[in-house]
């Protein structure tokens, strides 16, 4: 009798550890495809920014128009989209185009109409560091993962 309990003991506990290891192996396998979502949304995202970029050949074309450049601080695509959306928001620039690589944003825009300063601003609004502005933490903890980039 006692054997039989005991027994009957033992297999619970193994059956036990087995529904442990199975649950654990199923709870591991749902998060990396929850990061692989993740991941993909980003690249998603990726392609289409090319064709979100504003620009306006008008302003460009006016021979007011200057050119000049600063660093920006991102990591990916979505980034380079929000980057340059918010630059080009800015009265008084025509276009923008952030490089990810090397992180320098150049764009064209009119001296007489918007003092640089602004755009730095308007960068900083959106999440991301520029060499002379910097991002609220808020602002930067709402950026998705993909866009968390490594803070000066
Ligand atoms: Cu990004």
């Amino acid at each position: 009798m006692l054997n039989q309990i005991l027994n009957f003991m033992k297999k619970s506990i193994i059956r036990a550890g087995f529904m442990l290891t199975g649950i654990l192996l199923l709870s591991t396998s749902i998060l990396a495809q929850e990061e692989k979502k993740q991941e993909n949304v980003c690249n998603d995202k990726q392609e289409k920014a090319c064709c979100n970029k504003k620009k306006d050949a008008t302003c460009e074309a006016n021979k007011d128009a200057k050119t000049a450049s600063f660093k920006v601080y991102g990591n990916c695509g979505m980034c380079e989209d929000r980057i340059e959306k918010a630059a080009t928001s800015v009265e008084g620039v025509c276009s923008s185009e952030w490089n990810k690589e090397t992180k320098m944003m150049k764009f064209t825009y009119h001296p007489e109409k918007v003092k640089v300063e602004k755009i730095h601003e308007a960068i900083a609004l959106v999440g991301h560091d520029t060499e002379k502005a910097t991002a609220s933490d808020e602002v930067y903890a709402s950026l998705p993962g993909c866009c968390k980039y490594e803070r000066r």
